[in-house]
């Protein structure tokens, strides 16, 4: 055991892991108008990229880029007030790396042409695994028994995969596996997606995060890059269908390590998923459990001062059920319930709040009832509003998801944007 263990912490510490944080997540709607997806605040306190840099860390991996283009600026703030603390004089850092068109003169395309404008960079730190990662879902994984497999079955390239319901299966890229789970098919959101074998309602999806042997991931990115037009320049789309042939590329299932069960893993890339998953961490044992100290997730945090729940002059309490609440909060003679309270929210008297989830620096006036809503940082939101009791209403001012989530946002409500 002892040796196992040394020798995976000498592959994390030869990883170089590459966060690509550069999309745009259109799906979310408003949410992403002004920040990449990835800077969305998640469970209270955190932003989805905490999630796959905390497991970096975690595992071990201490030399990690992160690969920013589009609406970058709130993404880059919080990296550089809250990573920070890497120990440069042990090589370990978490380095931002822009686009900033060091070998084209144009803007990153698909996610591989992103990795390819850094060679130069990942040369420098010399590497002998990359891990390439999405920098937008939600997850505890040790990456460790991912390279560990990928050195192990002395593949080329390995890809994280999860069983998905075949219905849902179009959004992903989909493999087929042979015994030793050597990826023979590999199609990027098929139209018709394949079941699994044996198992008629399942598929088996690509996670869109890979383990290369670096010499391999070279060799692949220049190739892609030479074909020029018939290519996009995508790890999915281009890249992972054109070496299957070729090389061995080999499916690592991402499992529950302690339950041995399909593992949490989410991608909020739309207001109902995002709402849904903040709520779902309210629950009695969450399946995402944020309060795991063997894999803590890391987060920058602003100094604030504890939740606060008030009685208010006319003997009215302040109270919360059901609910989590960030640091800085004040519920002054309102009621909260099955609810998600992000820092510096304030919710004032004779207030209703109920399955909502409020990211921070909010503030809802006197008499708001407010129900399945997802309230963007800042919102000013008036004296008497009523919001989840008449769509038809709701619908004119806000967005409505398609499963009845309404989403407030500072430009909706005619309001400005916070800076800072
Ligand atoms: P998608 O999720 O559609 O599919 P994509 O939109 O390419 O993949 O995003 C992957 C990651 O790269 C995201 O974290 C995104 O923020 C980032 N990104 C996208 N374009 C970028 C760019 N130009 N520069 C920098 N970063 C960029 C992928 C795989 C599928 C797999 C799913 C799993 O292609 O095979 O099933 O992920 O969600
Ligand atoms: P968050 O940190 O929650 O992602 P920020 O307040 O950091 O949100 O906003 C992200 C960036 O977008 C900031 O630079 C902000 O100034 C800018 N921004 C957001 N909305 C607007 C707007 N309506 N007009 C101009 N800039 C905006």
């Amino acid at each position: 055991m002892q040796t196992a263990k040394r020798y995976v912490s000498r592959l994390t510490r030869q990883t170089l892991a590459l966060v690509l944080a550069g999309g745009r997540g259109s799906r979310l709607h408003d949410l992403t108008k002004w920040r990449a997806k990835p800077a969305v605040p998640f469970g209270g306190k955190f932003r989805i990229i905490d999630f796959p840099l905390s497991n970096c860390i975690n595992s071990g991996i201490g030399q990690v880029g992160v690969i920013t283009q589009y609406k970058s600026h709130s993404l880059i703030r919080h990296i550089q007030r809250g990573w920070g603390f890497m120990r440069a004089e042990l090589d370990e850092f978490v380095e931002l790396l822009p686009a900033q068109q060091r070998i084209e003169t144009s803007w990153y395309e698909g996610t591989a042409d992103a990795v390819l404008q850094n060679l130069d960079i990942i040369r420098s730190h010399k590497p002998e695994y990359v891990l390439i990662l999405a920098g937008d879902h939600v997850y505890k994984m040790d990456y460790g028994t991912m390279l560990a497999a990928h050195v192990e079955s002395e593949a080329d390239i390995t890809v994280g995969c999860i069983e998905v319901p075949l219905e849902e299966a179009s959004a992903f890229g989909v493999m087929a596996v042979d015994d030793d789970m050597r990826i023979v098919e590999f199609a990027e959101k098929p139209e018709c997606p394949k079941a699994l074998s044996g198992q008629p309602g399942k598929a088996l999806a690509s996670m869109g995060i890979y383990v290369f042997s670096t010499k391999v991931l070279f060799e692949e990115l220049m190739r892609d890059h030479r074909r020029e037009s018939s290519s996009s320049h995508d790890f999915g789309k281009d890249i992972i269908p054109s070496v299957i042939e070729r090389l061995k590329v080999m499916a690592f299932p991402f499992r529950d390590p302690i339950q041995n069960k399909e593992a949490y893993w989410r991608d909020v890339g739309t207001v109902d998923a995002l709402w849904q998953a903040n709520l779902e961490l309210i629950g009695v044992s969450p399946e995402l459990n944020l309060y795991d100290s063997q894999w803590p997730i890391w987060t920058y945090q602003e100094q604030l001062p504890p939740a606060k729940f008030v009685f208010n002059d006319e003997n009215r309490r302040g109270t919360a059920v059901d609910s989590m609440v960030a640091g800085g909060c004040i519920v002054s003679g309102a009621t909260v319930s099955n609810s998600l309270l992000f820092s510096q929210v304030k919710v004032h008297s004779y207030s209703e709040i109920g399955d909502s989830v409020i990211f921070p620096d909010v503030e809802i006036g006197r008499h708001c009832r407010i129900r399945k809503a997802l309230i963007d940082r800042g919102c000013r939101i008036p004296d008497g509003t009523e919001v989840g009791f008449d769509e038809a209403k709701d619908r004119k001012r806000f967005y409505v998801s398609p499963k009845g989530v309404v989403l407030i946002t500072p430009e909706l409500l005619g309001q400005d944007y916070p800076h800072g």
